[in-house]
């Protein structure tokens, strides 16, 4: 069976990472990597959907902070293709307390804090997909890259 190189991720840079000027950095590690941006746009949702993104966390102790801490500031949201590409995404970005990503992670290099860990990715493909409904409503670009062919046999 071919591979599938369209697989879709949701990435998203939190205000503390918008504040701290690294969208460039978590940016770049992904294009360096061999994925496709398809979208990309800075946002200061509302609470709201805020909740919506993190529903499944709404039982939780910490979700009031979490919820503070989201809607702190604007936040900086990308949807990435390529083999892959969830899996691939939460391992760049390390484990979600940075105390335990290694150095070379995103939240390894960057974060020290489960409350400031500076970035989200998707955790499943299914996830990927309703979180990029959720922030691209008006869709995601298609387009071939001229240098797939030296990133995929
Ligand atoms: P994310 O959704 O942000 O990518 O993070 P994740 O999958 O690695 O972790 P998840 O369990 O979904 O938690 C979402 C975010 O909530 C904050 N958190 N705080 N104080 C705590 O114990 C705690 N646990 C999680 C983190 O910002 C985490 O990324």
């Amino acid at each position: 069976m071919a591979p599938n190189v369209s697989e879709r991720t949701y990435i998203m840079v939190k205000p503390d990472g918008v504040d701290r000027g690294l969208i460039g950095e978590i940016l770049s590690r992904f294009e360096k990597r061999g994925f496709k941006l398809i979208a990309s746009k800075l946002a200061l949702p509302s609470k709201e959907h805020l909740e919506k993104h993190y529903a499944d966390l709404k039982e939780r102790s910490f979700f009031p902070d979490l919820i503070r801490y989201m809607h702190s500031g604007p936040v900086f949201c990308m949807v990435f293709e390529g083999l892959d590409a969830v899996k691939t995404g939460r391992a760049m970005l390390g484990a979600t307390n940075p105390l335990a990503s290694a150095p070379g992670t995103i939240r390894g290099d960057f974060a020290l804090a489960t409350g400031r860990n500076i970035c989200h990715g998707s955790d499943s493909v299914e996830n990927a997909e309703k979180e990029i409904a959720l922030w691209f409503p008006e869709g995601t670009l298609q387009y071939k890259l001229s240098q797939a062919a030296m990133i995929y046999e």
